[in-house]
C-alpha cells in the first residue's frame, strides 16, 4: 500500500486512498450507465439498480462509482460496506451525436464531501470540440478537491473527429500523459489490446495509479478476464468494470472472478467454470 499512497503529500488523499485501494488488484464497479447509455444496456431483468448493486457490493468490490442522485438513493446498500467515488460529470445518449462529445457537470465537489465520498471522478474527452470546457471543470474540480483532501480521478477518454482509434497506444497514453499534467490522482483509461502496449500506457502515467476501463460486454468473460490480468502484469493498479459485470449471467459470480484475477489469486481459466 505504502507503494501506492507514499507519493501523496495530503493525509486526507492517502487516507482516503487507502479505503477504495488494493495494491494487490483494485476492482471499482462503475454504475453511471443508465445515465450514460439509457435502457439499452440494462436487459428486462436488470432494470432494478438496487438489485445489481446489492450484489455487486456483496461479492466485495474495493469501490462503486455513482452519480450523485444514486449515490444519496442508494446509500443503505453501500455506505459501510464498500468505497465511494462520485462522478460529477455526464451526459445522456438522447442529445445529438456531436454533443454527446461534452461531459457536462451533474454536481459538484462540496456534493462529493457530503456524501462521504473518498473520491471524486470527472470524464475528458481529450480531442473532443468540447475539450476546453471539460478541462477548465476539471481544473475546478481538481483545486476543490484539494482543498478537502479529495483524490480526483480522472476518466481520461480520447475521442474526438480527430481521432480514428481511441485504442491505439499512442492516443491512449497521449490522454493519460495530458490527465497527468492537469493533476489527476488517479486515471481511469482505455486498454490498448494487449500487455505490452498497456505497459507503456502505465509508464507514460509516471506513478499516477491507472484503471483499466472496462468496455463493452465480451461476449466470453474468459476473454476479459484474460484482459484484468494482462493490465495488471502490466502495472496497473486495477480496473473499473460496469458493463462486464453487471450485465453478466451471474453478476455475484463475475464480481468475485474479476477480483480474485486481478489480485492474482485465480488465474482466468481458474474462475472460468464460475462464469461461463
Ligand atoms: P464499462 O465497464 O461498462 O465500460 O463502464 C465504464 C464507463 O466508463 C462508465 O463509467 C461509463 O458509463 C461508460 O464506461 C462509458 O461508456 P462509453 O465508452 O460507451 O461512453
Amino acid at each position: 500500500m505504502a507503494g501506492v499512497l507514499s507519493s501523496f503529500s495530503s493525509v486526507g488523499k492517502r487516507v482516503r486512498l487507502s479505503r477504495i485501494i488494493d495494491p494487490r488488484g483494485t476492482l471499482i464497479f462503475a454504475f453511471d450507465h443508465w445515465l450514460e447509455h439509457g435502457p439499452v444496456d440494462f436487459p428486462e431483468d436488470r432494470l432494478d439498480p438496487r438489485v445489481i448493486l446489492e450484489a455487486v457490493v456483496d461479492a466485495g468490490v474495493d469501490a462503486v462509482m455513482l452519480t450523485p442522485g444514486d449515490a444519496r438513493l442508494f446509500s443503505d446498500i453501500w455506505a459501510g460496506r464498500t468505497g465511494l467515488v462520485v462522478k460529477i460529470t455526464g451526459k445522456t445518449s438522447l442529445r445529438p451525436r456531436d454533443e454527446q462529445l461534452l461531459q457536462s457537470l451533474i454536481g459538484s465537489v462540496e456534493d462529493a464531501v457530503r456524501l462521504g465520498a473518498d473520491a471524486v471522478a470527472a470524464t475528458v474527452y481529450w480531442g473532443s470540440p468540447w475539450e476546453d470546457v471539460m478541462v477548465r471543470n476539471w481544473a475546478l474540480i481538481r483545486e476543490a478537491a484539494e482543498e478537502y483532501g479529495l483524490p480526483a480521478l480522472q476518466l481520461a477518454y480520447p475521442r474526438g473527429p480527430t481521432i480514428k482509434d481511441r485504442h491505439d497506444v499512442n492516443i491512449v497514453l497521449y490522454g493519460v500523459r495530458s490527465a497527468v499534467m492537469v493533476g489527476a490522482d488517479l486515471i481511469k483509461t482505455y486498454y490498448t489490446g494487449d500487455k505490452e502496449s498497456y505497459r507503456k500506457v502505465v509508464e507514460a502515467a509516471s506513478g499516477v495509479p491507472v484503471l483499466m476501463s472496462g468496455g463493452p460486454r465480451r461476449s466470453n468473460p474468459l476473454e476479459f478476464l484474460r484482459d484484468l490480468r494482462d493490465v495488471r502484469e502490466a502495472g496497473a493498479l486495477g480496473a473499473v468494470v460496469g458493463r462486464n459485470i453487471f450485465q453478466a449471467k451471474d453478476i455475484r459470480a463475475m464480481t468475485v472472478a474479476c477480483k480474485l484475477v486481478l489480485t492474482g489469486r485465480a488465474s482466468p481459466e481458474d474462475v472460468y467454470e464460475e462464469v461461463r
